[in-house]
């Protein structure tokens, strides 16, 4: 008997504007104090809400589908925009697909040999992260980004090389909205 026999099928209720799910199950926060080392500026306060993840969960194996809404603050940490911490998946292999919500966002996506990419997220891009790629959203907008995600169950998560590399480009507020700069602190 394996867990994929003991699952019994269900179903979600997921607000497309808020991002919430009914029932709530596994609510993740992300406050400034956990970013801490990964903004060009440091944040001043330390326990502001960045964003929060609530899970759909199914157990962690390659026959399953592990999906969650992320619904991210708006703000900025000196001129960067809000973002997840952002990660390669630990199995570098398994893709992910992000459905944007609501809110106007970035997917910063790079590849270990330094190759970068720069998507939209908005209500109803679909965003296609392939293996080897590490991700992270950014909020440049005014209001709350929410997407919704679903990726391979055993992918698990690689948190250690974005910390230790950042990505090769940062999403900054300009003078005429955000532009892609060029990371100074980025090491491959
Ligand atoms: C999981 C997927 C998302 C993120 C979430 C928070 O593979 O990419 O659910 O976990 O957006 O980002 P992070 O980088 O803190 O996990
Ligand atoms: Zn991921």
């Amino acid at each position: 008997m394996t867990d994929q026999a003991a699952l019994a099928p269900f179903t979600t209720l997921l607000d497309m504007e808020l991002g919430t799910l009914d029932p709530q199950r596994e609510v993740t926060e992300r406050r400034l104090d956990d970013l801490r080392g990964m903004f060009l500026e440091e944040p001043e306060a330390g326990d502001s809400l960045v964003y929060r993840v609530y899970a759909i969960p199914a157990p962690a194996t390659g026959a399953n589908l592990l999906c969650s809404t992320t619904v991210l603050e708006p703000g900025t940490a000196g001129r960067e925009y809000y973002m997840t911490k952002g990660h390669f998946h630990q199995v570098r292999d398994r893709a992910e697909v992000y459905l944007g919500l609501a809110g106007e966002g970035r997917l910063v996506m790079a590849t270990e040999d330094g190759r970068h990419a720069v998507e939209p997220i908005r209500r109803g891009t679909v965003s296609y992260v392939p293996g080897g790629w590490a991700h992270r959203s950014v909020n440049v907008g005014r209001e709350p980004l929410v997407f919704f995600a679903a990726y391979v169950g055993d992918a698990g998560h690689d948190y250690g090389t974005v910390e230790r590399t950042g990505f090769p480009v940062l999403i900054v507020a300009g003078d005429d909205g955000p532009e892609v700069v060029a990371n100074p602190r980025y090491r491959r």
